[in-house]
């Protein structure tokens, strides 16, 4: 995973696979190993003339052979392939339906002005889908958004939330979206990760505006947004591979033929 040393736009990625239990690793694609995390200009234009991102934008997440940009896309891909996308096609789209519902409360301004309108509604939906899986084999006292099992809705709630300092007095009345997130919470994956270290304060480590603020200096009106540096895009890892190597073929044969001539 390439992104800076904060939460932004990576967290929700962290979580998700935090949550389906799969191991990652940070650093920056294309560079030296030893850097954990993105923190220059000169790094980003190189991820952006190797054309791996598609929107020249990070977080990049390289994973299945595929370079990930775009976090709900990211997302989706690990709870499609990690068992966080329900069990059948109608789940996986109630999934979708919370899901779209809880990046629409997110994008109150700010998040507590939506709290009204939206906690009532995933305190409806989530007791919708007790009364509905009344009857299914479920984890005691388990409390989801979609079906008997954690799905990536019930991890986006827990994404959102999570950054309140007291979730409790910030979920007020609302009894199973408290329990729900308790319940993700303590989940082994994602209990796993939140008190192993690797989860930035918020919004990052000092100094962490500053970094993003100088290796996307366009984004912040410092600079002019440079052109598009790559006029090839390369969706999967193997493309980057491959191009690589006819890189080094070329040049093996302008070798040679340089010293035959
Ligand atoms: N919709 C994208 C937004 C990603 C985004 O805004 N990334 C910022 C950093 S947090 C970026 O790389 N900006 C560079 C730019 O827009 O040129 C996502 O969800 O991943």
């Amino acid at each position: 995973m390439t992104y800076w040393d904060g939460r932004g736009n990576a967290e929700i990625i962290r979580l998700a696979l935090a949550a389906s239990g799969t191991e990652w690793h940070e650093g920056v694609a294309l560079d030296d190993p030893r850097f954990k995390n993105i923190s220059s200009e000169e790094q980003m234009k190189q991820l952006m003339s190797a054309g791996v991102l598609a929107f020249d934008q990070l977080p990049l997440l390289e994973i299945d052979g595929l370079n990930l940009v775009q976090k709900m896309a990211t997302v989706r891909h690990i709870a499609r392939t990690r068992g966080l996308y329900g069990s059948t096609p109608a789940e996986a789209a109630r999934i979708d339906i919370a899901v779209e519902g809880l990046m629409d409360y997110r994008s109150s301004k700010p998040l507590k002005a939506g709290n009204g309108r939206y906690l009532p509604l995933f305190e409806r939906l989530v007791h919708a889908n007790r009364e509905s899986t009344a009857h299914m084999p479920c984890v005691e006292g388990a409390t989801y958004f979609v079906g008997n099992k954690m799905s990536i809705a019930d991890v986006v709630f827990f994404w959102i939330i999570s950054d309140k300092e007291d979730y409790e007095a910030y979920l007020g009345p609302h009894r199973l979206l408290k329990a729900l997130y308790a319940h993700v919470g303590a989940s082994d994956g994602i209990a796993t990760y939140m008190s192993s270290g690797r989860r930035y304060p918020r919004p990052g480590l000092e100094g962490y505006l500053d970094r993003v603020k100088s290796t996307i200096p366009w984004t912040h009106g410092l600079v002019e947004r440079p052109p598009m540096l790559s006029e090839s895009y390369h969706g999967t890892t193997s493309e980057v591979e491959v191009t690589a190597l006819a890189l080094l073929v070329c040049i093996a044969v302008t070798t040679t033929l340089a010293r035959h001539t």
